[in-house]
């Protein structure tokens, strides 16, 4: 009844930005991330008659109350009521990196949290129902289920049975993008994702745009993952991130994560671009920015970075594994 799991967070390369069901999660549009290497969540799950209530530990913290937890109770609940159990758990779970901070640990955490607590309920899913679980608990976690490339399928069922991660290309199909990513602030941000792009659909008038343009971004990025071309990657990525951000400036009151460092990042980077540099950015619900480049180019462009005002930390990350049980346990 124990188990311990190992999800690498991803960042998008077309971004899930609105929901068109709140209950269950699920996207307005389709989209597309890379699981990265380097950031994980580790989360071991213990269910047993001796636990009187559920208790949560997230980073040597003990959660007794609050968001977190009761969305972690509410995923426990779906995976004892798929499993028809009662048994209270026992949750520690483990961040490589900073909570909240843009790097998307909700994906990563639902991820590991799903497969531990799946399989120490006795359930064996396949990846497929997996990724649907996880999804319940955190949208991009349904991604981070699979490694390499991978698209959140939006679906059209009401139930959800078709919306779920699928692995478009594994990490070796294109083993030498990179993702730089640059920590200009650690603390947690003041919008979640959740409510920030509910507030957008209700409030940008500029959501509409998104919607009209976000599915050819969608066929674009695809196709040019297969194709392993780069340049047409990274530049639909980094005109959807700054859509995505366009919605979100857009509303009332409106949703600004960037800071001056982020900014002097972004500017760089085109600026380094102009001049024959291969590379691009994404940004997601944060100031942190993801720059885009392939190998050849990874070391200088981290100096470059590195240099920047306000830049704390820049970690490459290339396309990491899939969600994987480890056999060593937190507790
Ligand atoms: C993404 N983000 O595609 C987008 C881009 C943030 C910006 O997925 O409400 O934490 O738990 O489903 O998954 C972050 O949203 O939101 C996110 P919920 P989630 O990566």
């Amino acid at each position: 009844m124990k188990k311990t799991a190992k999800a690498n967070s991803n960042i998008a390369l077309v971004k899930y930005w609105g929901k068109r069901n709140e209950q269950i999660i699920l996207p307005t549009n389709s989209n597309i991330s890379m699981t990265l290497s380097g950031f994980n969540t580790t989360t071991t799950v213990e269910f047993s008659s001796d636990y009187k209530q559920d208790q949560v530990e997230l980073n040597e913290q003990n959660l007794s109350e609050g968001r977190e937890l009761e969305q972690i109770v509410k995923h426990l609940d779906l995976i004892r009521r798929q499993a028809g159990m009662e048994e209270k758990a026992k949750v520690v779970s483990k961040n490589n990196f900073p909570t909240a901070a843009g790097l998307a640990s909700s994906a990563s955490g639902f991820a590991a949290l799903s497969l531990a607590a799946s399989k120490a309920a006795g359930l064996n899913l396949d990846k497929k129902e997996l990724s649907i679980l996880a999804r319940q608990g955190s949208g991009s976690a349904s991604r981070s289920v699979e490694g390499g490339f991978v698209e959140w399928l939006k679906g059209s069922k009401e139930d959800g049975s078709d919306s779920f991660g699928n692995q478009i290309a594994p990490p070796e199909h294109w083993p030498e993008f990179r993702m730089i990513t640059t920590i200009v602030a650690t603390e947690e941000k003041k919008i979640k994702s959740r409510a920030g792009m509910k507030q957008t659909m209700k409030t940008s008038p500029y959501y509409k745009g998104w919607l009209d343009t976000v599915e050819e971004d969608f066929n674009v990025v695809r196709k040019g993952i297969l194709d392993k071309n780069f340049s047409v990657v990274g530049k639909t990525a980094q005109k959807n991130a700054l859509k995505m951000h366009a919605t979100m400036q857009t509303t009332l009151p409106p949703i600004i994560y960037w800071n001056p460092a982020t900014m002097r990042i972004l500017h760089s980077v085109i600026e380094w671009h102009e001049s024959g540099m291969d590379c691009f950015f994404t940004i997601d619900a944060g100031p942190n920015v993801k720059v885009l480049c392939l190998e050849k180019d990874v070391e200088e462009l981290k100096k470059r970075i590195e240099a920047l005002d306000g830049v704390k930390e820049a970690i490459v990350c290339e396309p990491g594994e899939e969600a994987k049980t480890i056999e060593k346990h937190l507790f």
